[in-house]
């Protein structure tokens, strides 16, 4: 089934269908797609890494309810195929498809199913109106990037931070000079290096074919990447998908909380990633944290439990075509890691289209 999600767009496929082997399966998927190939002229894929995507769903393997989801991002122009990193995107047409496949079986106008996120070993509970016990793809939300509007798709996480670095805070620093540039590295759901736009020579504000075509600040940015990798327990990222990169400036509008500008980690992403998003609103309400000084609003927090104080906040991050919202709840005690309570997004997923497709022959 191709489904778009959220902002991004690709094949959503039954574990079943699949070959078990990786290796097999990765071969199968880029001949899909029609990769290596810049057009991707043979193949469904999108010819951008946002609309090349891949979901594999299935029966939940471990304890709990719920189904499995595994997220595989194939390279446009390499024979390469990526389980290193998660999609929150994509993640949005996971529950809609978990029911039009019948893996899971609604009561009532609203599904709740809990999914799994292989990649990364966390929780995701997605919520979304039912309809004669189908997805209802029909509704008044709209998300930035997506003509129209949709039904809503809540997805509430659990245990994102360090899904990939194994902690929210990899260097345990909120800050680290990372080859000459302030970074706070972060990883709530996706790793992420976020920088001021400032510090490498760019206002923030530029739209992506102008940070594109800036091979200086690119370069910088994979000098800074490489290291950051490193640094965030990831090791040799040159042919990676993560960290993502982010930079951020002041918000210029009057809703708006922080600006950014994504790197994902090469071509610029015309939103934002919505683990990333997680990610860099989690930084920006962390006092220190690079971008904190420039959160619109203040730190939103309060007295927690027992010395501790709670960060309960709705960022909404700037972007290229709009904005982004993300709620995160932390709580924060003198001298230990910032723990992650809660993260919460809507996003809306739409059906395109159901059938056969015609891999291209091996
Ligand atoms: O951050 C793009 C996207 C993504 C990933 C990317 C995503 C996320 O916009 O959870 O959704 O960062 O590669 O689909």
């Amino acid at each position: 089934m191709l489904m778009r999600g959220g902002t991004s767009k690709g094949a959503y496929f039954r574990s079943l269908d699949l070959p078990d082997d990786p290796a097999e399966r990765d071969d199968l998927i880029l001949r899909i797609v029609g990769s290596p190939d810049p057009r991707q002229i043979d193949g469904i894929g999108g010819a951008h890494a946002l609309t090349t995507k891949v979901a594999v769903v299935g029966p939940r393997s471990g304890p709990g309810a719920g189904v499995d989801y595994l997220f595989l991002q194939p390279s446009v122009d390499e024979p390469l195929v990526s389980d290193a990193q998660n999609c929150g995107n994509m993640l949005a047409g996971v529950g809609p498809f978990a029911v039009e496949r019948g893996l899971v079986t609604p009561n009532g106008a609203e599904a709740r199913v809990r999914i799994h996120m292989v990649n990364t070993g966390s929780v995701a509970t997605a919520t979304f109106p039912i309809r004669d016990g189908m997805p209802d793809y029909s509704g008044p939300a709209s998300i930035a990037g997506v003509p129209g509007t949709a039904a809503a798709v809540r997805l509430d996480f659990e245990d994102i931070a360090g899904g990939s670095c194994g902690a929210l805070l990899p260097t345990g620093n909120l800050t680290d000079s990372v080859e000459g540039v302030d970074c706070t590295l972060v990883d709530n759901g996706m790793p992420t290096v976020v920088m001021r736009a400032g510090d490498l020579g760019a206002t923030g504000y530029e739209d992506c074919a102008t940070l594109e075509a800036d091979s200086r600040l690119r370069i910088r940015l994979e000098e800074v990447r490489r290291a950051a990798g490193r640094l965030m327990g990831l090791g040799d990222v040159t042919d990676s998908t993560v960290p993502k990169m982010t930079l951020v400036a002041p918000p210029r509008t009057a809703e708006g909380h922080l600006c950014t500008r994504t790197f994902i980690p090469h071509r610029c992403h015309e939103a934002i990633g919505v683990l990333g998003a997680v990610s860099v609103a989690t930084a920006a309400v962390l006092p220190d944290a690079v971008g904190n000084e420039m959160l619109h609003d203040g730190a939103g927090g309060g007295p927690g439990p027992a010395g501790a104080s709670r960060i309960d906040r709705m960022v909404t991050l700037e972007h290229p075509t709009g904005t982004f919202e993300a709620a995160v709840s932390l709580t924060t005690r003198p001298g230990a890691v910032p723990a992650v309570e809660s993260a919460g997004i809507i996003r809306t997923a739409r059906k395109l289209f159901d059938g056969v497709v015609f891999p291209r022959p091996s």
